[in-house]
């Protein structure tokens, strides 16, 4: 398995609970650096062209409302199949279903309000980080 970069999303419902660095301290115990972090306020324009591959679905409104309902902590996540790895870490999305130990079993208020996105795939990756970092900000 190859060192791979991820996008990581800590959401409105987490930062407003103080989360952040409890959540930070999962990915750091499983082995994924954070490479790149900032804090941010979305506004629902900009959560809908992230999560345009969701638009056609019933909760597109109530999700990008909730994106840009507070703010988010983007961040790169890099190692070892970072971007399953972030995927097990962070649990399933609906936290009822959420592997004991998971970051939506332990933080998760809902299926919507669910502390964490993760990408889902190598092209998703790409494709996030290059929506809010520049070559730049990525310091492996
Ligand atoms: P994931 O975040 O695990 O990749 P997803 O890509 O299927 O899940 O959905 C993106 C987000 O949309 C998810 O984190 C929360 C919201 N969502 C998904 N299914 C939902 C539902 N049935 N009701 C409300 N929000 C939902
Ligand atoms: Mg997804």
């Amino acid at each position: 398995m190859a060192i791979e970069r991820t996008l990581s999303i800590i959401k409105p419902d987490a930062t407003a609970r103080n989360l952040t660095g409890k959540i930070n301290a999962k990915f750091e115990e499983a082995g994924l650096r954070i490479v790149a972090q900032k804090r941010i306020l979305l506004t629902v324009g900009q959560a809908g062209t992230f999560y345009a591959v969701h638009k056609e679905r019933p909760f597109f409104g109530e999700l990008t409302e909730f994106m840009a309902s507070g703010p988010v902590v983007v961040q790169v996540l890099e190692g070892e199949g970072a971007i399953m790895k972030n995927r097990e870490v962070m649990g399933a999305t609906n936290p009822a279903d959420a592997a004991p130990g998971t970051i939506r079993a332990e933080f998760a208020q809902s299926v919507g309000e669910n502390s964490v996105h993760g990408s889902d795939s190598p092209e998703a990756a790409a494709e996030e980080i290059a929506y809010f970092f520049s070559g730049l900000e990525l310091v492996g």
